[in-house]
């Protein structure tokens, strides 16, 4: 019998509701709904603020989960994914204490170095093991006003929103909390001295605004949501099932991984670059190399880097459509493949490419301080990012495999990111190893998988989940050029 769910998979410049149907052990994905998403910028008094607008998003995912009943058939069970650290905040009454800040907000400057004069950098990562990034939730918390947070009784992080209010139920799933920078990746609970000196610093009792710790895998309860009517085939509420609630553990799982050496590039907005661990590395070495702790589903670990990914490439679009320029994307990536290679090459982790704004000029820039030669249009300006990227995956892989002390065999690109085969075939070239590269909707895929094992459709550990997204999956592989690595080696020396 086929079994029919649905995937809320929400990342920061587009979401999408996917009905996925398991058959004779391969899933086939339906798109039910896709909607742009983007920070929303205000003035206020303390300069711009950043908002994600949840209730339209709220309003897209309910639309999507209805055409996804209508279009495929009743839902065997609903799961929701999200991009990780941002959280609202509601009141004694359940209602919103306005809308989510975006982790893109510049309310967080400067106070991760400030909080490291209370718990230093290196006693956080020994404690919480995640790499510094201004917007891990806790610093995001030291930026809250004391009025809304007297206010509070509830933090609740997106996807956990979204499944309170489809079930009533509020809970922190523990892949998505592990990116709060409050969670201990070695008992998966919250780590107690973290949440004490948080609610120091914040004059509040933070640990009572934080829900319930679930693994994923866990049925939250029925769909309760008025008027929506979701139903599984025998006419029971559909069930909300909490998967690896952060799109990068949902994205993980759907690694179709069939060796144990393997790394995984999770490659959209962001790229995730990392191994699955089973501990956590908590060294002195791990802290140098700022390589996060992630948790992932059946108690692995997500360790890996966070690299600015394809967000540069698609504020460089933005900037230049904003200029009238006439782009079309699929023929500027393949323009690039034929411009010279490594003529400029930046490091792609600077902060200075974080805020949204003009990447050409950044990068005209990075050039100009480094001695190289400024790119000159847009075709030029794209092969350094991609040529920046390649460099940067190859950087984090040998971190994350030496300060683990592993080998890695083959690299698996997931997501958006590997329909651009120019970067795919760099990065074999820049790390000297295979790249299998797909499935394109791995976050979506990861998400149906585990609800899949949840209600009991399938069974088995990540190897038999594995098993059904390779065959749900288009995979191709690049290889590397001769002697590419030799030439990569050189330009890594040079830059850093
Ligand atoms: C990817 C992602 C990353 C996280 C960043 C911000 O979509 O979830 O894993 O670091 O977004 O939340």
């Amino acid at each position: 019998m086929p079994t029919t769910m649905a995937a809320v998979d929400l990342g920061a410049s587009s979401g999408r509701v996917m009905a996925g149907t398991l058959s004779g052990g391969r899933i086939t994905l339906a798109e039910a709904g896709r909607f742009p998403n983007g920070p929303v910028e205000v003035p206020t008094e303390l300069g711009p603020r950043m908002h994600w607008d949840v209730l339209r998003l709220w309003g897209d995912v309910t639309r999507g989960l209805r055409a996804a009943a209508h279009d495929v058939g009743p839902l065997e069970s609903v799961g929701i994914d999200t991009w990780a650290v941002d959280y609202a905040l509601l009141d004694a009454g359940g209602e919103l204490l306005g809308n989510p800040a975006s982790y893109r907000c510049p309310r967080t400057v400067g106070l991760a170095e400030k909080y490291f004069h209370v718990v230093p950098a290196e006693e956080m990562y020994r404690r919480v093991g995640v790499q510094v990034q201004p917007f891990n939730t806790i610093f995001q918390l030291l930026a809250e006003t004391p009025g809304r947070l007297s206010l509070a009784r509830r933090l609740l992080l997106m996807p956990d929103l979204l499944g309170h209010w489809l079930t009533g139920r509020s809970v922190t799933e523990v892949t998505n909390a592990s990116t709060t920078g409050l969670l201990d990746p070695v008992t998966r609970a919250w780590h107690p001295d973290m949440l004490q000196s948080l609610t120091d610093e914040c004059g509040r009792d933070v640990a009572g605004l934080l829900g319930e710790l679930v693994e994923p895998g866990t049925i939250l309860g029925p769909v309760r949501a008025p008027d929506l009517g979701l139903t599984t085939p025998s006419g029971m509420p559909t069930p909300v099932v909490a998967v690896g609630s952060h799109d990068t553990a949902s994205a993980v799982v759907a690694v179709p991984a069939q060796r144990d050496d393997f790394a995984y590039i999770s490659c959209g907005t962001w790229s995730l670059v990392g191994l699955e661990l089973h501990a956590p590395v908590l060294s002195a070495e791990a802290l140098g190399a700022n390589l996060t702790n992630e948790l992932g589903v059946d108690g692995t670990v997500r360790f890996l880097k966070n690299v600015m990914g394809l967000w540069v490439f698609n504020e460089a679009v933005r900037t230049w459509r904003t200029r009238r320029m006439d782009l079309d994307v699929p023929g500027l990536v393949r323009e690039a493949a034929t411009r010279e290679p490594l003529r400029t090459v930046i490091d792609i982790d600077d902060p200075a490419f974080f805020p949204a704004g003009d990447m050409p000029a950044r990068i005209g820039e990075a050039a100009r301080l480094t001695g190289q030669p400024q790119p000159r249009d847009p075709a030029e300006t794209a092969r350094c990012i991609f040529d920046s990227l390649a460099l940067a995956y190859r950087r984090s892989l040998r971190q994350a495999a030496d300060v683990a002390g592993r080998d890695i065999g083959v690299v698996h690109m997931v997501g958006g990111g590997v329909q651009n085969e120019l970067l795919c075939q760099l990065t074999a070239d820049a790390t000297g190893l295979p790249v299998v590269a797909g499935p394109v909707e791995a976050t979506a895929l990861g998400n149906i998988v585990l609800q899949a094992r949840a209600i009991g459709a399938v069974r088995g550990g990540l190897p038999e989940l594995r098993r059904i997204v390779r065959a749900s999956s288009e995979l191709l592989t690049y290889s590397p050029a001769a002697g590419a690595e030799a030439t990569w080696r050189g330009v890594e020396r040079r830059l850093f």
